[in-house]
């Protein structure tokens, strides 16, 4: 996908998606809570950069493993054995298509994006990285993008560099990269899209100019692969990681892409059962690719979840998917922007549905405790991100985030709650 894959195609189509029929395969999404006074509220989820909710087919793929599948993988010769075995593999297969990745040699499930992301920072870091090395980071990466990187460089004696983000708008300041990028560069890993500002990094331009001086791409894409076509041969990013959780999929199962040639040269990074080949009482050999970076039993009812995940968002259609959650952010934008005193942080031209936001005085968590007394689910807080937070000279955000359940009726009732919110904290009617 090109950079301006947005622009471009919101310019050829005007996507309906089928949202009143496709929240019904989501049971949660009917939930009721009382308030205090008794009033029934429905839920209105706007947290979906944490994690988004179940559809369905997802429930019912692990309802159904546990029920007529249930055993561990690669193991065992009897029926159950064979039946885990292949939905799991299946499973894989279903998740290299999804992002059209070369084998199923190339996707390892892990825990989710910091298990992928800590399992490149040891696997292929702790053998590749030399003191005096760079590394390249953005300064609006989730801390599952720092924390790995800031502890392989203080093991191997390497330095940390970072592309800045400008204040205004949330977006990389990309006029500079030659000068972060350095002849000591090994590696950089950015997020492809930010949990804070929603922005769209230009990753595709960024990696070519990456490989012309022969240095690796990560692409931490937690945020991007739930929202926008990922299609990993076209971006030709080196390594990739996602969790199943942001994505309708189940909570402890994601997946490290990496091409091929990067996991032969890596060494494990867990031993134990299924990741090797043959054991002496003094040495080992290690098992094929994926297998050999999947040690101890996987979680297999996550990864069937994934792959249930995987065959419903393709069966609404990636591109429609985030046509319509462009449309729904574009809305929820101009309408937060009549409320005087919003101010919003990350206005970049190509974004996400993630907003973060700040009101007059009110407190983040305030905003976000009064949000959810009617119903309404968001995040309040630093999002994993401390350092966006101290640039930006605060502590925390409210932030509102969709999926392509999410209605325009939706953000109507948020913009109308936040207006009373902000009457109620003291700011009078507009
Ligand atoms: N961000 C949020 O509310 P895990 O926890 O491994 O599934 O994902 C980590 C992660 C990595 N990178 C980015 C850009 C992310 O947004 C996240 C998860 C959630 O913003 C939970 S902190």
């Amino acid at each position: 996908m090109s950079d301006n894959v947005l622009e471009k195609e919101i310019s050829v189509s005007d996507v309906i998606l089928e949202v009143k029929r496709i929240r019904n395969d989501f049971p949660i999404l009917s939930e009721r809570f009382s308030s205090e006074t008794g009033t029934v509220k429905s839920l209105v989820y706007f947290d979906n950069a944490a994690t988004t909710q179940k559809p369905r087919a997802v429930l019912d793929a692990l309802q159904n493993y546990y029920q007529h599948q249930n055993a561990n993988v690669h193991r065992a010769i009897h029926k159950l054995g064979e039946r885990a075995t292949f939905a799991y593999e299946n499973s894989r297969k279903k998740v290299a298509q999804f992002i059209n990745s070369r084998s199923t040699r190339e996707i390892v499930f892990t825990r989710g994006t910091t298990e992928a992301i800590n399992l490149v920072a040891h696997s292929w870091g702790r053998k590749f990285i030399k003191p005096g090395d760079e590394i390249l980071l953005s300064e609006m990466e989730h801390h599952s993008n720092l924390i790995p990187w800031q502890l392989l460089a203080k093991d191997r004696g390497a330095l940390l560099r970072f592309i800045p983000f400008s204040k205004s708008n949330g977006t990389l300041q990309m006029a500079n990269l030659n000068h972060f990028i350095t002849e000591k560069t090994r590696l950089i890993s950015v997020t492809h899209m930010s949990n804070v500002f929603g922005t769209i990094n230009p990753v595709r331009g960024l990696i070519q100019k990456a490989h012309e001086r022969g240095i690796p791409v990560l692409l931490d894409a937690a945020q991007a692969v739930p929202h926008l076509p990922t299609d990993v041969q076209e971006l030709d990013c080196d390594f990739l990681a996602f969790s199943g959780h942001k994505m309708c999929g189940p909570t402890g199962i994601g997946v490290l892409y990496a091409k091929e040639k990067f996991l032969e040269d890596m060494d494990p990074y867990q031993g134990g059962g299924e990741m090797i080949s043959s054991v002496w009482l003094d040495k080992a050999t290690w098992n094929e690719l994926p297998h050999k970076f999947e040690a101890g039993t996987p979680n297999i009812a996550g990864a069937i979840g994934l792959g249930a995940a995987v065959d419903y968002l393709s069966d609404i259609g990636m591109e429609k998917i985030t046509l319509y959650e462009q449309k729904l952010t574009t809305y929820a934008l101009s309408r937060m922007q009549e409320i005087t005193e919003m101010k919003i942080f990350g206005l970049a031209p190509f974004r996400g549905g993630v907003i973060s936001f700040y009101m007059g005085k009110i407190h983040p968590h305030d905003m976000a405790q009064y949000l959810d007394s009617e119903g309404i689910a968001v995040r309040a807080g630093h999002h994993c991100a401390q350092p966006v937070m101290r640039k930006l000279g605060i502590l925390a955000t409210t932030r509102a985030s969709f999926y392509f359940y999410n209605t325009y009726e939706e953000i109507d009732f948020f913009i109308e709650i936040v207006k009373k919110a902000r009457e109620f904290f003291g700011y009078g009617t507009q």
